[in-house]
């Protein structure tokens, strides 16, 4: 396992790499070139670039999140295989740089969904969270508007300006794709990239849905065991894997996180960690990452990760807006650093319980 933080760049991000390098323990960071937009090719150079200045930090870049899909490949329009072969090109540069790990989604017109950016816990500290009932009061168009003010000047990820003033055309391009269509597009996106992936050992891991379930009608098909199983054995390499986040599998109560680890042995790649706060199934606000804080065992979800032999990177998600910090909602500094050392520590446990174990077993 190694423990890094996810970064925008110097020009998108508040953190800066200097403050990363000083969080104990955390060695690489997530990071992209933020300004691309999905289906532009990244050069090798541009790539370079960002790799030299993170290493001029003292840090090393642990995989990429994300390279997004564009939507043509999602909707497998008549132009797929021209974005297809962008995404090649990408992936053989990022290949050549040596960078092994990419990150990305399949979620059609939005990334992830929260309703607010700055709810108010019990503690003063603000938090994203998700009501059912305000996503079925708005229409998307609205919902885009009133995130869009509450970004804190920051263009968060998924929520970008040129998606909003596309909406309602790519609303129009999903009319006739249902969940079968969609898994159909990105299986043949993942057959067509495993070449250069096991050419360039990249692993591709895929964010699940955020949430787990269809919003506005939009079909989502990696939201439970079975379909992100069923994603696993239709494209079987191990470079055909998933980006493990308990934050997103995690809004569906019904998801049980550890044994979903367990049934994804060998095939996660990276680990989103975070915890949320259920008010009731379907209204959720993100937590601090201490277990006691929302609703899941942060304890028994590292402890799955460890005992199924994961090595990959893990990344404390979003964080809780404290201390007065601004910065993009769930992106600050000071939570995700809290969420890093609770999180090194839980795993240095582990570790050493598992050694101690060892040894018994000798005796
Ligand atoms: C939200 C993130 C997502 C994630 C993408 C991966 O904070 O977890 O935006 O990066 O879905 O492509």
């Amino acid at each position: 396992m190694e423990m890094t933080l996810r970064w925008y760049g110097s020009k998108f991000d508040t953190v800066t790499l200097k403050q990363i390098r000083q969080i104990p323990g955390v060695t690489g960071v997530i990071t992209t070139l933020y300004g691309k937009a999905a289906g532009e090719v990244w050069s090798r150079e541009e790539i370079h670039a960002l790799k030299e200045e993170t290493q001029a930090a003292g840090l090393h870049i642990s995989g990429i999140e994300s390279v997004n899909v564009h939507e043509a490949i999602k909707t497998g329009s008549p132009d797929c295989n021209e974005y297809i072969a962008n995404y090649i090109e990408t992936l053989e540069n990022l290949g050549k740089e040596d960078i092994h790990l990419v990150c990305y989604n399949f979620m059609p017109v939005f990334d992830w969904t929260r309703t607010e950016l700055a709810r108010v816990r019990p503690d003063g500290s603000t938090v994203l969270a998700y009501t059912q009932k305000a996503v079925d009061d708005l229409n998307p168009e609205k919902m885009f508007e009133s995130i869009s003010n509450d970004m804190n000047g920051s263009i968060m990820p998924g929520w970008e300006p040129e998606r909003l003033a596309h909406v309602k055309e790519l609303f129009g391009l999903y009319k006739k794709i249902d969940e079968d269509k969609l898994f159909e597009n990105l299986t043949h996106f993942l057959k067509q990239i495993m070449p250069v992936c096991e050419k360039y050992q990249i692993n591709m891991a895929i964010h699940p849905d955020d949430p787990a379930w269809s919003v506005f009608g939009l079909p989502r098909i990696i939201n439970n065991k079975k379909n992100i199983l069923r994603l696993m054995h239709a494209v079987d390499s191990p470079h055909n894997g998933v980006a493990f986040c308990t934050g997103s599998f995690g809004t569906n109560l019904g998801n049980d996180l550890t044994d979903m680890i367990h049934a994804l042995k060998g095939r996660i790649h990276f680990a989103h960690i975070r915890n949320l706060k259920f008010l009731s199934p379907d209204n959720f606000e993100e937590a601090a990452h201490l277990s006691s804080d929302g609703n899941f065992d942060m304890y028994e979800i590292l402890k799955a990760l460890f005992e199924t032999g994961f090595d990959g990177p893990i990344r404390p998600d979003h964080g809780r807006m404290i201390w007065d910090e601004k910065a993009m909602p769930g992106y600050g500094l000071y939570d995700r650093a809290l969420g890093a050392a609770y999180l090194n520590g839980l795993w240095e446990a582990i570790q050493k319980n598992a050694k101690k174990g060892e040894r018994h077993e000798v005796k």
